[in-house]
Order: structure tokens, then C-alpha cells, then sequence
């Protein structure tokens, strides 16, 4: 659909992130090692009480063998070995370390053995993307996008392998190939073309769930891609508000926690006044077999995912991603749309040393923002935006103020230079006193 005349925005912007697109793999001997180090997680995880078996037969039946034949020694060994792990499983299922399942209407966040060995087999097919983190200052201006009020949005599925910290590697899912998804911006009724592909190296199908739909599934129910296919469908943008889109296929929290989230805006009538700096930001959680700062291609945790304790929890995709990419200046106007992807957890947004002049709680751009506000809860699958001036230079960390996530990566940088006025803040500044 093209619309002459009229400003279109490509929702696939060029980026510092999306400059690797096109990197071709280069199997390389760590890269050989990642895969086969996956697999052995699986193994070691699922078939630990099995592999132990295996070593127990061996030796047993070495020490059968001296007494009885061959043939006896090894029915014995076999025999004695499968008593013991049929105790040890049934002991498992009743005590207190039940197998994963679900029995909500997704399928069960567990993997299959044939799961994992896919991202083996595939792994030299994932494209390796250098970072994983959207650019906080990929917004797009807040613009009539044309006189039909039709806006062309596109959005590309696939699963890739990124960094969530220094030699930690994921098996990320993505819209566009960064974590959040594209920032998408429109107005109260405004119809948008949505096109969704599912690139042909993705191992699942995706399918895309956006809060400002009014329909069935939000758009999930139109938009199944599988690997290599496309689809088409247009929307109307009924209410105004910052609204959370996800992928919604299988069991969505597993496609979410694998990092596909990301915000669409609909401004009110007349749009959003103007503001200085706009910054897009999103939490989400990660869920590794791996503990904090385990190195090397993460398996997904089922256990951990239903008990809702995520390794990582972090802003745009990864841990770092925004220590240094905000900057403002003194008198700048601020304005942060912040979401969260969930699936677990209830942000509790704060900026250190600012105070929030208006937030517009849970996303709502119709009543009045709430004024002064030191923290705001943003809940899963919700997203808030907010607004301050700042008044002095300096640094100011962002975190959810639940501070142990911000152990677990939860926490960015607003850099904001200019002239100090003492009357507001007046003191030697040292490092480290923050929180
Ligand atoms: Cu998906």
C-alpha cells in the first residue's frame, strides 16, 4: 500500500543494531562448541538420574563379571541398574521436584529433547546479531502519517543467537531482530497495514498480539506466520494509550521470555504535546538453566520460568543495554515510554535523584497524569510513560526498585550535561552513593 504524497514510516529503521543483519555465519570453533554444549545441558538436566545409570552398569557389571559369566554378568548389572532407576524416578515424581507442565491453554513450556536438538542441528543457521538491545532512542517523530490515515507497519519474525551478557549466549526470539520489537507510532483512528513475515531460518511459527486492537486475539488469531511465510491485515486504532504488543503463539510466555515484545503509541487527538527527548525502554525476563553469569549457549528453564525466578531481568534485551545511549541536558523535557514484557514480574520503575512531574499510570493518555511521583508499578504485559524536566547535570540510574533485579541486570543510565545550579543540589559529588 503506498500513499503519495504522505510521510511513510518503515518501522524497519537501519540501526547500530541492525547493522549485523546481514553478517554472514562464520562457523567457527567456539561456534562448534556452543551447540554441543546445549545439547549436553539437555542431557545432563533430563537424563541426569539415566547417565548415572549407564556408569553404574559399566562398573557393576565389571564386578559381576568376576564371578559369573559374560552373558549373567551383564543381566545383572542391566537388572540391578533399572531397579535402582525405577526407585529413583518414582521417588522424583512424588517428591518435590515435579516435571514441568502446564496445564493452561498453551502447550507446556517444557522442551522436547526434538526442541533442543533442532537449535543444535540449526545452529549455524541463526543469523549471530552483535547486540541484541533496540537503541533506546529509536523512536519515531510524532507525525500525521497520512491524509487517509493508513499507516504501514512491517514486521519480521526471527530467532537468532545474541549476547545477554559478556559470554552469555541466547537462542532470542525477535520481532525485527532487536529486543523490544520496533517502536510503532499512530494516532486515535488511524488504520494500520500490518505485514508480518516469519523468516525461513525461525524454527517456530509467531504470530503477533498488540493491547490496541479491538478483535479477536488483538491481531494474534490473523497474523500465524509460519518459517519463510507472510500475512497481511489491517487494524483500526480505536483508543489512545501506550500499549504492550507480543507474540502470542504456543504457549506466548515462552515466545515472550524469549524476547518478542515490544510498544505501539496511539496518540490522542492532536497527538502528545512536544518534548525534548523521547526514550523507549522495556523490561523482560530471561530464563536460563545457567545460573547468573554462566558462559556459553543458555538452555531454557521451564521450572524456573513457572516459578517466575528469571536469571536476567533487564531493559531492552540485555544486561548494559543502556548504560550509555540516553543523554539530555539541563531544561530538557524527558519523556519515557517504559513497558514491560513480563511474564512473572511487576516493574516498580524509578529514576534515582528525579522525580516523575507526570506519569501516565498503566499507559492511560486520557485522565489526567498523576503528578509527583517518586516509583510506578508498571504490571506485565502494561506500559507507562513519563515525564520530567531535569535540572541538573549529572548521572541518573534507572532501575526497578525492587533492587535485587537490578543485580539481575534491571537498571540504565540517563547521562544529562549542563550548567550546575547550586541552589538545587550543592555538595562534593563522589561515586557509588547512588543507592
Ligand atoms: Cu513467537
Amino acid at each position: 500500500m503506498s500513499l503519495p504524497g504522505a510521510p511513510l514510516l518503515s518501522y524497519n529503521i537501519p540501526s547500530k543494531n541492525n547493522s549485523t543483519i546481514n553478517r554472514v555465519h562464520q562457523p567457527s570453533k567456539e561456534n562448534l562448541m556452543e551447540p554441543i554444549s546445549y545439547l549436553w545441558q539437555y542431557i545432563v538436566e533430563e537424563y541426569d538420574v539415566f547417565m548415572v545409570g549407564i556408569v553404574a552398569a559399566i562398573l557393576l557389571f565389571v564386578i559381576f563379571r568376576r564371578v559369573f559369566s559374560r552373558r549373567n554378568a551383564a543381566a545383572l548389572a542391566v537388572a540391578s541398574i533399572g531397579i535402582l532407576i525405577a526407585f529413583a524416578t518414582s521417588a522424583s515424581k512424588s517428591a518435590n521436584v515435579p516435571a514441568p507442565r502446564a496445564f493452561g491453554p498453551g502447550e507446556a513450556p517444557k522442551q522436547s529433547f526434538k526442541d533442543v536438538y533442532q537449535v543444535y542441528k540449526n545452529y549455524a543457521n541463526f543469523e549471530q546479531v552483535e547486540n541484541i538491545a533496540r537503541d533506546p532512542n529509536e523512536v519515531p517523530p510524532s507525525v500525521v502519517y497520512g491524509k487517509d490515515g493508513m499507516i504501514e507497519v512491517h514486521l519480521t519474525t526471527k530467532e537468532v543467537i545474541a549476547e545477554m551478557a559478556d559470554g552469555t549466549t541466547l537462542n532470542y526470539w525477535t520481532f525485527d531482530n532487536a529486543v523490544p520489537g520496533p517502536f510503532i507510532r499512530g494516532r486515535v483512528g488511524d488504520t494500520v497495514h500490518l505485514t508480518i513475515s516469519n523468516d525461513a531460518t525461525s524454527l517456530h511459527p509467531h504470530n503477533v498480539d498488540f493491547h490496541a486492537v479491538t478483535g479477536p486475539g488483538g491481531g494474534a488469531s490473523a497474523t500465524l506466520v509460519a518459517p519463510g511465510a507472510s500475512k497481511e491485515m489491517t487494524f483500526k486504532l480505536l483508543s489512545p494509550g501506550i500499549y504492550v504488543y507480543h507474540c502470542a503463539f504456543g504457549n506466548p510466555g515462552v515466545h515472550m521470555t524469549h524476547g518478542m515484545y515490544g510498544l505501539i503509541l496511539v496518540e490522542p487527538e492532536g497527538g502528545l504535546p512536544p518534548v525534548d527527548k523521547e526514550f523507549y525502554i522495556m523490561q523482560g525476563e530471561f530464563y536460563t538453566e545457567g545460573g547468573l553469569g554462566n558462559k556459553g549457549l543458555q538452555l531454557f528453564d521451564a521450572q524456573a520460568y513457572l516459578d517466575g525466578a528469571p536469571q536476567y531481568i533487564v531493559f531492552n534485551g540485555k544486561t548494559g543495554a543502556l548504560t550509555t545511549n540516553l543523554t539530555a541536558e539541563v531544561g530538557d523535557t524527558v519523556r519515557m515510554y517504559v513497558g514491560n514484557g513480563g511474564v512473572n514480574l511487576t516493574s516498580n520503575f524509578h529514576v534515582i535523584g528525579e522525580i516523575f512531574d507526570r506519569v501516565y499510570r498503566e499507559g492511560d493518555l486520557l485522565s489526567p497524569p498523576a503528578l509527583g511521583v517518586q516509583t510506578t508499578l508498571i504490571p506485565a504485559g502494561g506500559a507507562t510513560m513519563v515525564e520530567f524536566t531535569v535540572d541538573y547535570p549529572g548521572n541518573y540510574m534507572f532501575v526497578d526498585h525492587g533492587l535485587a533485579r537490578s543485580d539481575r541486570g534491571a537498571w540504565g543510565m540517563l547521562q544529562v550535561t549542563g550548567t550546575a545550579d547550586p541552589s538545587i543540589y550543592n555538595g562534593a559529588i563522589e561515586s557509588g552513593g547512588g543507592h
